[in-house]
């Protein structure tokens, strides 16, 4: 079983749509394990996006991803890392497919509604930033 993080991100927590984004993913068979809100300080922003650091949109990455408290969250599923992309959409919402979580809920590049890690090693790395392994249930 793989795990994946998922972040709700700002413009759609400013728009009411956190519950039903996990609501679509557990519709679309993915397990909640984890589930935490909280408000990402620049330390933990940096780190978490440390792979676009110096790219010409990082700063404003940054000031956007902590603009707002967010949701993380915690799925599994049997390759839960492409299948949450694939309901996610692509990163651009306006070239997302029709009924992916980000046409329906992203705004542009970036206020793109939702994270989810890009690989199962990151998604390892990803989920240590936000939860201690006692948040992570099994059931
Ligand atoms: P994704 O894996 O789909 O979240 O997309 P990327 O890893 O390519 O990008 C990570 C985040 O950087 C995106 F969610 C939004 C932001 N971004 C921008 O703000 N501008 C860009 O031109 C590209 C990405």
């Amino acid at each position: 079983m793989e795990k994946s993080l998922v972040l709700i991100k700002p413009d759609a927590m400013l728009r009411g749509s956190a519950g039903a984004i996990i609501g679509r993913l557990q519709g679309q068979g993915l397990k909640l394990l984890a589930l935490r809100m909280l408000h990402m300080d620049k330390a933990l922003a940096e780190r978490h996006y440390a792979i676009h650091a110096g790219k010409p949109f990082f700063e404003d990455l940054i000031d956007y991803i902590i603009s707002t408290p967010i949701v993380a969250a915690v799925f599994e599923a049997e390759g839960a890392v492409e299948k949450i992309r694939g309901i996610m959409g692509a990163t651009d919402p306006s070239k997302a497919a029709a009924g992916t979580i980000r046409a329906d809920f992203g705004q542009d590049i970036q206020q793109n509604a939702t994270h989810a890690s890009d690989s199962p090693e990151t998604a390892e790395k990803e989920i240590e930033l936000f939860f201690k392994g006692d948040e992570i249930f099994s059931y």
